[in-house]
């Protein structure tokens, strides 16, 4: 027989229930990433395991995350940097440091990488990694050969840098990322310089290498070129390995006979690692945390890099890979070729102004 206590504790371990569920369905998760760079069902999958719902939104360049978190209120709870703009803004006091109790997920994590972002967040105590990859040259096969030639092989980022080449690409349609830091850091080591330079001279000298090949630059973009390149509307692009990747995926699924290659030059590239961070002004740190704790759940960043095809920090989730992802050199590079890769560090505010500058008059052209 209930006493009346017992009957009060059990309608009150109910209501508890009750209120707990409710709260599960009213959570919400604002996060930033960027364009192209998850399997919307990962998004989903959390919202069923977890009740809370994820409100999502995407950007193309650090530069536009950056103006919005140092304006503060963004509205965000998770948000992606890469590396050096990490660094910076953690520097400025946009994050909060991670509550890693948790985090119990942080033990599936790639030990390698973690050294590797260290360098941008010492001590791992404000990022985790969500994916990383190589900036390279994505190509179309068929018109690269008709305009180089049948025996021109892409190797070097002389397929594009070299004024004579890019002459000829002009009619089928070069891009360059829309990403200064990048693109400087690429063409300085090109030229023979440090590729993490901040000197005024090697920026000018980086500069004049898209200086050269101006006129012949059809966008400056670092999103619809992944679909423009699959259409056939550009025939080569300065492009992140995993975008070059899903372009060729989309141009073999639509069948447009196009055929889209990514390479990683032999003269070197950028390693970068972009982050999940929570801004120090999140609404929802809680659910901040379990997004990020799922995130780093070996099956579904596994889900994840399947299907954006960039690798990613989590050593756990490399048994679950598709073999074509895992095994294929674009996306994990192997340990030849991350010889060749190189990392920079932040740019300073003075430094910056600089970069801006030139990148502005290589971009208007003037
Ligand atoms: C995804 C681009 C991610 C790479 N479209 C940029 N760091």
């Amino acid at each position: 027989m209930k006493t009346d206590l017992m009957r009060f504790l059990a309608s009150a371990a109910m209501v508890t229930l009750a209120m707990a569920s409710a709260a599960k369905a009213e959570g919400v998760v604002h996060v930033y990433n960027w364009s192209d760079y998850i399997d919307e069902s990962v998004l989903e999958d959390f919202t069923k395991e977890t009740g809370i719902k994820v409100v999502y939104d995407v950007f193309d360049s650090n530069e536009i995350v950056e103006t919005k978190l140092l304006a503060g209120g963004s509205g965000y709870d998770v948000v992606v940097p890469t590396g050096p703009f990490l660094a910076r803004q953690i520097q400025a006091g946009v994050f909060q440091k991670l509550d890693k109790s948790k985090l119990p997920n942080l033990s599936n994590m790639w030990p390698d990488i973690m050294e590797r972002l260290a360098k941008y967040d010492p001590g791992n105590e404000y990022a985790v990694n969500y994916m990383w990859g190589t900036t390279g040259i994505g190509y179309n096969v068929e018109k690269v050969k008709a305009a180089l030639g049948a025996d021109f092989k892409v190797d070097s980022w002389d397929a594009i840098f070299k004024p004579e080449n890019a002459e000829k690409l002009k009619s089928c349609g070069i891009n360059i990322l829309d990403a200064s830091d990048e693109t400087f850091a690429i063409s300085m080591n090109y030229i023979g310089k440090d590729p993490d330079s901040k000197e005024t001279a090697d920026l000018e000298a980086g500069g004049d290498v898209y200086m050269k090949i101006r006129p012949f630059v059809k966008t400056f973009n670092s999103s619809s070129y992944i679909d423009d390149l699959a259409n056939g509307d550009i025939c080569m692009t300065i492009g992140w390995s995993g975008d070059i990747l899903q372009a060729k995926a989309r141009a073999e699924e639509a069948k447009n006979g196009v055929e889209i290659n990514y390479v990683i030059p032999k003269e070197g590239t950028y390693m970068w690692f972009d982050n999940l961070a929570i801004p120090a002004d999140a609404k929802n740190v809680e659910e901040a945390h379990a997004f990020i704790n799922f995130l780093m759940k070996p099956e579904v960043i596994a889900k994840a890099s399947n299907y954006v095809q960039y690798a990613n920090g989590n050593l756990a989730s490399q048994a679950l890979l598709d073999e074509e992802v895992f095994k294929n050199p674009s996306v994990y590079p192997d340990a030849e070729t991350v010889k060749k890769l190189f990392t920079i560090s932040p740019y300073g505010p003075k430094e910056q102004r600089v970069l801006n500058r030139v990148w502005t008059q290589i971009k208007t052209g003037n």
